[in-house]
């Protein structure tokens, strides 16, 4: 297996602590043992690679932003960032189960459960045992999550939860849900346990994108939640789209290995590739896409080190967390597909990545937010005018 040495123009690693460069090689060498060799099997066969859920959860990946109390690993935002950054240069599957379990379950228990939540569930999420799921989006709201029609009723010790939730990353595998639902027209946050009585997760099929991560329908029917299972500090949309920050934050830095897989792939492609008698890597055509690549990745490099400066000060806007996640997201897919031309027929063969990359980040650009949302997010932000309705 030949080892990847990764992509830096301008030595962005001179900007980075012993300890990160530590942290991402730990998790590259990961990516090129375990999930290179079997992903593109899981893939076409539409398999999440379950198994390596608890090597991911040694290496400290899931909630390692976290307090150590809680047996997390208590590392800063950048080395979150290029754990992210190197699981996606695998797949987006496997970058997307760390966002959730970290940023979309683990957060909203740290951030608005109870110490008895907190204590309970995220030592266990953190060594893998319990998996989560995050139920925001429904059938009829997407983008407008606030439209949400989940219900939730009060009555003696608990709730009674009905509604379906749906596009669902980890649902059918997840232990635990966060699940999002109006009581009394107020946006709150529960945790519901696999196997409740009414609390069904059926698997979503027939994707051609993130094939190698499960997605799933949540469908709650008369379920009951106990009072305890409350998050107890969240109230109305804002507590959600916190927690959509701390995954669209780890989105723009995974898409950014995802651009080098696919620049990777095409360098090296061209250089050995040869037409009209010499390689493809010799036309000012070909030379002219490998650059626009090499200047978007060193781009988003910087960009995404900035943020994480801004977010390791507590400074970071979730706007500014918009313009990341949009910018690098439709660059990650232009840089794609521009590999994928340079690749030729054989791009489309699974003998090489670039086709699952530009197929997973047709998810990517969509979930999280759209290009267009962050669009409307950032727009209302330096204009005081919003656009969404
Ligand atoms: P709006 O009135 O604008 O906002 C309600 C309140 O929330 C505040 N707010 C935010 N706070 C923190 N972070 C953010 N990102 C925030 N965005 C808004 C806002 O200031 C307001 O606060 P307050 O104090 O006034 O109450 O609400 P709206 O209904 O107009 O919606 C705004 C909009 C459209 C931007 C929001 O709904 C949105 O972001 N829509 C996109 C939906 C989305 O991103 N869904 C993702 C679902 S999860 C997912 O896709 C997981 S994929 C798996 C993986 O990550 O790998
Ligand atoms: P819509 O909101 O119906 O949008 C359709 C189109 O209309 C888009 O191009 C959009 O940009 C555009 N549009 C909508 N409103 C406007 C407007 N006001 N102005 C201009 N254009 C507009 N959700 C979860 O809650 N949890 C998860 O774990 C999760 N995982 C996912 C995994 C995958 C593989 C996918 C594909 C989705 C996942 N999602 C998840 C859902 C995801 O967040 C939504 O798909 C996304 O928010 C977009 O909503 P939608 O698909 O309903 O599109």
């Amino acid at each position: 297996m030949e080892k990847f040495i990764g992509v830096d123009y301008y030595n962005v690693e001179s900007l980075l602590t012993e300890e990160e460069i530590l942290i991402r090689n730990s998790v590259r060498e990961f990516v090129d043992k375990e999930i290179i060799p079997i992903i593109e099997q899981n893939y076409r066969e539409g398999v999440f690679p379950k198994h390596l859920v608890q090597k991911m959860a040694e290496l400290g990946i899931f909630g390692m932003t976290l307090p150590a109390k809680y047996g997390c690993a208590e590392l800063n935002n950048v080395a979150y960032g290029l754990v992210m950054q190197e699981l996606e240069r695998g797949d987006s599957g496997l970058r997307s189960f760390a966002s959730v379990q970290s940023g979309l379950v683990m957060y909203p228990i740290y951030k608005f459960g109870s110490e008895e939540q907190r204590a309970k569930l995220l030592p266990l999420l953190a060594q893998g045992s319990v998996i989560g799921c995050f139920g925001l989006t429904e059938p009829d709201y997407g983008s407008n999550p606030g439209g949400m029609i989940t219900k939730a009723e009060k009555l003696d010790g608990g709730y009674i939860l009905n509604g379906t939730k749906m596009w669902i990353t980890n649902g059918t595998i997840a232990d635990i849900a966060i699940v999002w639902a109006k009581l009394n027209g107020v946006v709150k946050g529960f945790i519901v346990e696999k196997g409740i009585e009414g609390f069904t997760a059926p698997e979503m099929k027939g994707k051609h994108s993130l094939r190698a991560s499960v997605t799933s329908e949540l469908i709650f029917q008369d379920v009951f939640v106990p009072e305890s299972h409350l998050l107890p500090n969240a109230s109305g949309l804002k507590s959600p789209l916190m927690c959509l920050n701390q995954a669209r934050y780890g989105i723009a830095w995974g898409v950014v290995g995802s651009m080098m897989a696919t620049y990777d792939t095409a360098l090296k492609y061209a250089k050995s590739r040869i037409q009209f008698s010499k390689p493809i890597a010799g036309y000012q055509l070909t030379q002219n896409k490998l650059v626009f690549m090499l200047t978007e990745i060193t781009k988003a490099q910087l960009l995404n080190l900035q943020m994480a400066k801004l977010k390791d000060a507590g400074k970071v806007k979730h706007t500014q967390i918009s313009l990341a996640k949009r910018n690098n997201c439709e660059l990650a897919l232009d840089i794609a597909r521009m590999a994928r031309e340079i690749l030729g027929a054989n791009g489309i063969l699974d003998e090489y990545p670039v086709m699952r990359h530009s197929a997973n980040l047709e998810s990517v650009k969509t979930y999280e937010g759209t290009h267009e949302m962050h669009t409307l997010i950032i727009g209302e932000d330096i204009t005081g005018l919003a656009a969404f309705d």
